[in-house]
């Protein structure tokens, strides 16, 4: 297999969250992505098991709604994907908007479908390192690599 690593900065790591609401606004809120220039290099809808949670929530293990946010995220499917882009992670980060949906700016994903920032609809990754980790955390090494053994996203295995 061909050892190519695709450069920082090319892709980022989002989620769609759990939730009835959300699942409604699954079609607008790609529709957002896609017209802000992302594209979407893999994709599927999975429901996370509580473990898989609190790993990938670990940085807030030591915050009082650290159960909360891993009860609500295993609650049911989300949808994960990767995004293409050049500047991807802070291009989607603006395109997401703050945490807080009120404070969020008009435009943004949140600004739109969020309600509350317990419930904030989308996860963006905060650093090209973070955008692999979960990028290779949701999608296996066959989901990441074509037949030619170029790999799409991720550093390498
Ligand atoms: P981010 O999602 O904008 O990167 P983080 O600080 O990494 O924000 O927090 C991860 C998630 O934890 C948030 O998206 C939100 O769902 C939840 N969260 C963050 N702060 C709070 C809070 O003060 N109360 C409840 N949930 C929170």
């Amino acid at each position: 297999m061909e050892n190519y690593a695709p450069k920082k900065g090319t892709f980022t790591f989002t989620m769609i969250k759990p939730g009835e609401e959300n699942q409604d606004y699954i079609g607008e809120i790609l529709t957002m992505i896609h017209d802000a220039g992302f594209r979407i290099q893999a994709m599927k809808m999975v429901r996370l098991r509580t473990k898989q949670a609190e790993m990938f929530y670990r940085h807030l293990s030591d915050q009082p709604f650290f159960q909360d946010v891993v009860n609500y995220m295993t609650s049911g499917p989300v949808v994960a994907a990767v995004l293409e882009k050049d500047n991807a992670v802070a291009d989607y980060r603006k395109l997401i908007g703050a945490t807080d949906p009120t404070k969020a700016e008009d435009g943004t994903i949140r600004k739109r479908f969020a309600r509350s920032t317990d419930r904030n609809v989308v996860h963006g990754s905060d650093s090209d390192d973070n955008a692999a980790e979960e990028a290779t955390f949701f999608f296996s090494m066959g989901e990441r690599y074509n037949n030619e053994g170029h790999c799409f996203f991720g550093w390498g295995n």
